[in-house]
C-alpha cells in the first residue's frame, strides 16, 4: 500500500515546494499530514483538490506516518526528528542538524544512492536520512560524474546564492528593497543587515574561527562525506547575490587522471539530472532564471583550466534551482527510493 506522509514546515518556501514536487511526480500516498508551528496551525490549504488544515507539530504527529519530509529549521529537526524515528517514521531532513552524523546517510540520489542501503519502508523501523545543503547538491550534481571518471583531488567553489536560500521572507525583502531603491527610498533591511538590492555580500551564515562561514564549511565537509573521500581537498567562497531562487556556482576541478574538456562535456551531457548549456559562439551559458522552477542542474563554461598542467584541470559553471533540486526535489527523490 502507498505510504502515509507528513510534511513538517509545510507553510515555508521548501514546504510548499515539497507539495508541488509530490504532485508533479505523482508520488503515491494514502494520507498526508500538513504540519507546522503553533503560529501556522489552523491555516487552510488545498492540495490535489482536497482541503487540509495545517496541524501543530507535536510528538504525537508521527503516529502511523511512514515518511516525513522535514524543512522547518535545525532546532525543529533536532527536537522532532528522533521522535518521529522512534515512532517508526522514515525522516528525510532538509536541515543541517544531522548531516554530519556518522550513521546518518547524506544523499543525492543521482550521486550516492548506495548510502541509503538497508533503509526500507514497512519494517516498522524508523530512520533519518539527511538532505545535503543546496549549494552542495547543485555543485556535486555536476562535479560527481567528472570525479567518477578522473578522480577529483581538489575542488575550488565560488557560489552566487539566491535569496530563497534565506527563506521566503528574504525573497520578499529583495523585491521590496529593489522597489524602494528604484523609488529613491532607503531600503528596508530586516532579514539582511545590509542592502541586498543592486548589491552582493559574503554569505550571511556565521563566520567560524578559521575565517570560513558555515555555508562554505558545509560544502567542504558534505562533499567529503558524499564522495566518501576524506582526502579530497575542497575550498569555497559563498556569496549572497540579488537573485530570487536559483544558485550559480563557479567550480574549478583538479583531477588525478587527465580529463579533456570534450570528454568532460560528453560525460555531463549523459549525466542524470544535468543539462549542458555551453554555446561559446553565442556566449550562452547557464543562468539562474533559465533553471528556476526546473528539476535539472545546468552546466556550461566547460573549459580546460589553463593554470594547470595538461588536462588535469577543468573549469565549469553550474546553476540550479535552490528550492527545487537544492532542497524539495532531492528530498522527494530520496523518498521515491523507499517505494
Ligand atoms: C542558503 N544553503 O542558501 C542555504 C539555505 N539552506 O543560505
Amino acid at each position: 500500500t502507498a505510504p502515509s506522509l507528513a510534511v513538517v514546515g509545510v507553510t515555508g518556501a521548501v514546504g510548499q515546494e515539497f507539495l508541488s514536487v509530490l504532485s508533479d511526480r505523482d508520488f503515491p500516498f494514502r494520507s498526508i499530514k500538513m504540519l507546522a508551528s503553533k503560529r501556522s496551525s489552523g491555516k487552510q490549504l488545498t492540495f490535489q483538490g482536497r482541503d487540509y488544515t495545517v496541524e501543530e507539530l507535536t510528538a504525537d504527529s508521527f503516529d502511523g506516518v511512514d515518511i516525513a519530509l522535514f524543512s522547518a529549521g535545525g532546532s525543529i529537526s533536532k527536537e522532532f526528528g528522533p521522535v518521529a524515528v522512534e515512532r517508526g517514521t522514515i525522516v528525510v531532513d532538509n536541515s543541517s542538524a544531522f548531516r554530519m552524523e556518522e550513521k546518518v546517510p547524506l544523499v543525492i540520489p543521482e550521486v550516492n544512492p548506495e548510502a541509503m542501503d538497508g533503509i526500507k519502508l514497512g519494517t516498522g523501523k524508523g530512520a533519518l536520512i539527511a538532505n545535503p545543503n543546496c549549494s552542495t547538491i547543485i555543485c556535486l550534481m555536476a562535479a560527481t560524474p567528472l570525479h567518477r571518471r578522473a578522480k577529483v583531488q581538489r575542488m575550488v567553489v565560488s557560489t552566487y546564492q539566491a535569496a530563497s536560500g534565506a527563506g521566503a521572507a528574504a525573497m520578499e525583502e529583495l523585491e521590496l528593497q529593489t522597489r524602494e531603491v528604484l523609488e529613491g527610498k532607503s531600503p528596508t533591511c530586516q532579514i539582511f543587515k545590509q542592502q541586498y538590492a543592486f548589491n552582493l555580500f559574503s554569505h550571511d551564515a556565521p563566520v567560524l574561527s578559521n575565517g570560513y562561514n558555515e555555508e562554505e564549511m558545509k560544502l567542504v565537509k558534505e562533499t567529503r562525506k558524499i564522495w566518501n573521500d576524506k582526502n579530497v581537498k575542497v575550498t569555497a567562497t559563498c556569496i549572497r547575490v540579488p537573485v530570487m531562487r536559483a544558485h550559480a556556482e563557479s567550480v574549478n576541478l583538479q583531477f588525478e587522471n587527465p580529463l579533456d574538456e570534450d570528454t568532460a562535456r560528453n560525460i555531463l551531457k549523459n549525466a542524470p539530472g544535468v543539462v549542458v548549456i555551453d554555446d561559446r559562439a553565442s556566449n550562452l551559458f547557464p543562468t539562474p532564471l533559465e533553471v528556476s522552477n526546473k528539476d535539472d542542474v545546468a552546466v556550461g563554461r566547460i573549459r580546460r583550466d589553463v593554470s594547470q598542467e595538461g588536462n588535469h584541470g577543468l573549469e565549469i559553471f553550474v546553476c540550479g534551482d535552490q528550492i527545487r533540486k537544492g532542497a524539495a526535489l532531492n528530498a522527494v527523490q530520496i523518498a521515491e527510493m523507499l517505494l
